[in-house]
């Protein structure tokens, strides 16, 4: 071995330590015992394979047989005109666009494609084709039913109002919500009901998405060779997209899911590998549609599962969730989390997983590697998404047959009980936590009246107790130290009387690190926020659910916005979105449709833009001009939430309350002070 391979062999050893990966200790845990076991992860391919120079810049262009086109900037930057092009002639600018509006378009596809098959699985409840499914949260069905354009009442024999009846609501509603994805004209129903001045300003602007499979397609349009090579244009057509997603597709599934499921009410539960137990079957759902994972939680409820899983020499039958199917049945069962994305692969070197459930999306295709070193059985259920390297089973999840093929699949895991061969290593840590603020569920806790209201939070914000709010969202990367960047933006904004609302994998890491209960206010906030917590009793990080449910966000600060005092559209709003760890394309849709809903949305560890600095001025400066709210990326984590809370406080003062709140802070330490008389 030359002294060069011994160096590079030191660095890898070291890079391998695991307190330089991850600020989870299970997770450290684990990443040491999938190494002694010579188990290869995601956390050990994050270091032999270094991402490409060209493509982190957003300036490699591969849309057709010519290239790929590589434009990376100079080492010496660019003086004088950017002469760099691709064989057609493409800008860096026109590259980077195309690929961020490609990026865009997969993560609405994602979304979108999700909540399709919750609408045909509402139809088919709606037309009682399944026995499964049921309209269950009537007073959410009646609520939403008029943003379809579907009435509630009907005229009686004598011409008074009546009530109409649920069942034709429910598969009227079906209806158009399924439309909304291949209509060609007019426009998605549910965009109204942003704010009206915002609404308005996307008419003006021309940026009110058609049907939601339409603006997805046209964007594969507009980026094939030769097409569209304007990045304003571009730009034009993510948000397009970007809208038919977070106001469109996502919220259309939230809403389906919640009067499938029920509307999340808070509720307790628990975080971290931690929640998995040896003597039990451990099944755990991963992926995304709660469609599925709903009918597992059934099915492991029944007395005749628990009775054999008894027989097989267990205990009985522990669920556990990983990625976004964690927080919808956390968010409406109270189902422990298991874990967040890059923690997937690490649940089954704990050897206690008898089977992992996955439907679709954030699912590495590693784990079926993973499960063959255990008696581990990764089970697909979607027509959608197979792996193919691997041993893993597919089981096919009709919406017809639903209940049959959960109770299948929690079988398999059952009968898997007994084929555990290694030692099983459950790390202890696991936190409480409170979950299920759905924004309905906020309205009641913060209102508290009849009918609940969004005022008393307006209030705080005026008053200056809090000083605004941030959303905080998105996954994990393996290109960054796991849950350092959720953890050091959350604690930032909070310490700084910035009340969080969470999603996704930020959700989960914060549940892990026990910040989402109402004690916490105590320990991390600051006064103001730490008193309003208190005094609720809420926990100073809200969590609203999975991403498709960042529609959840938008509702939030549109109720915000509508209980007055602050502005009349959301990007008055001293509010600010963030997420730290992004890496999937989904969170690039996320971010536009915040962006040009009007907030301003830092992004952590890189943006592929970088090679494109026109293009990137153009999202984190000049979209500020059109919609009020504009991109931005801190990799530091600290720093990102500085700039959040500067961001905040540049809209306290538009806002004229920026005074009120250096009040109470001089209130508080008035009060410390006479405290510390007595
Ligand atoms: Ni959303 Fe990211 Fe995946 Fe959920 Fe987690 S990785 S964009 S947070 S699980 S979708």
């Amino acid at each position: 071995m030359t002294s060069e391979d011994v160096k590079k062999k030191d660095k890898a050893k070291k890079a391998a330590d695991p307190r330089d990966l991850t600020v989870d200790v299970a997770t450290q845990d684990m990443i040491a015992r999938s190494r002694d076991m010579e188990i290869e992860t995601i956390f050990d391919r994050a270091q032999t394979m270094k991402p490409c120079n060209i493509g982190v810049q957003g300036t490699c262009c591969k849309n057709c047989a010519q290239g790929p086109c590589r434009l990376p900037l100079p080492k010496s930057g660019i003086e004088g005109e950017d002469t760099r092009k691709g064989l057609c002639g493409a800008t860096a600018e026109t590259i980077a666009a195309r690929n961020f509006a490609r990026m865009v378009a997969a993560g609405a596809a994602a979304h979108s494609d999700h909540g399709r098959g919750v609408a045909e699985t509402f139809l088919a409840a709606a037309r009682k084709e399944t026995e499964d499914y049921k309209i269950r949260d009537t007073k959410k069905l009646l609520e939403v039913a008029p943003d379809f354009g579907v009435e509630i009442f009907v005229e009686g024999e004598n011409g008074e109002q009546v009530d109409r009846d649920i069942d034709e609501i429910a598969l009227e509603v079906a209806e158009k919500a399924l439309a909304q994805w291949g209509q060609q004209e007019g426009e998605i129903c549910t965009l109204k009901r942003a704010p009206e001045p915002r609404y308005e300003l996307w008419k003006k602007l021309g940026v009110v998405p058609r049907g939601i499979d339409r603006e997805i397609v046209e964007i594969m349009h507009r980026t094939h060779i030769g097409v569209d090579q304007d990045y304003e244009n571009l730009t034009e057509q993510c948000t397009r997209a970007a809208l038919a997603d977070g106001w469109g597709g996502s919220m259309i599934a939230t809403d389906l899911q919640d009067i499938l499921f029920g509307c999340p009410y808070p509720l307790k539960s628990s975080a971290n590998l931690g929640i998995l137990k040896e003597d039990h079957v451990n099944i755990i759902i991963h992926g995304h549609e709660p469609l599925l994972s709903e009918m597992i939680v059934q099915a492991a409820e029944l007395p005749e599962m628990v009775e054999m899983a008894k027989s097989k020499g267990a205990k009985g039958i522990q669920l556990g969730g990983i990625c976004c199917t964690a927080n919808e049945i956390l968010m409406r069962h109270g189902v422990p989390l298991a874990g967040n994305f890059l923690q997937q692969e690490l649940a089954i070197v704990t050897g206690a997983v008898e089977a992992m459930v996955v439907d679709v999306q954030c699912i590495m295709e590693n784990i079926a590697n993973v499960a063959d070193c255990f008696h581990t059985k990764i089970i697909t259920t979607n027509p959608r998404a197979k792996i193919a390297s691997g041993h893993t089973t597919h089981i096919e999840f009709d919406e017809h047959t639903a209940f049959a093929d959960a109770k299948r699949i929690v079988q398999e895991a059952i009968d898997n009980f007994p084929n555990r061969e290694k030692d099983v290593m459950i790390p202890n840590q696991k936190s409480e936590l409170i979950a299920g603020f759905s924004y309905e569920a906020i309205n009641y806790h913060l209102g508290g009246t009849f009918r609940g209201s969004y005022t008393p939070l307006n209030d705080n914000i005026i008053n200056g107790r809090i000083r605004g709010i941030g959303g905080v969202v998105g996954c994990n990367n393996a290109r960054t130290l796991h849950d350092d960047g959720h953890l050091t933006v959350v604690k930032e904004l909070i310490k700084n009387d910035v009340i969080v609302l969470t999603t996704g994998c930020n959700a989960i890491t914060c549940g892990k690190a026990g910040l989402l209960t109402p004690e916490s206010a105590a320990v991390y906030c600051g006064p103001g926020l730490a008193e309003v917590c208190e005094t609720v009793g809420i926990p100073p990080v809200l969590h609203m659910g999975s991403c498709v449910d960042n529609s959840r966000i938008l509702m939030a600060a549109t109720e915000v916005v509508k209980a007055g005092g602050l502005g009349n559209d959301i990007s008055d709003l001293p509010a600010a979105g963030s997420a730290p760890e992004w890496m999937s394309e989904k969170a690039i849709s996320i971010g536009h449709y915040f962006v040009t809903s009007g907030v301003y949305t830092v992004f952590g560890v890189t943006l592929p833009v970088g090679g494109a600095p026109v293009f990137e001025n153009y999202l984190y400066n000049e979209l500020e001009e059109i919609y009020g709210g504009m991109w931005d990326m801190v990799a530091d984590p600290y720093e990102h939430a500085r700039k959040m809370i500067a961001h905040i406080d540049k809209k306290r003062k538009a806002l004229g309350i920026d005074k009120a709140r250096e009040r109470v802070l001089l209130d508080m330490a008035d009060r410390q002070k006479l405290e510390d008389a007595a």
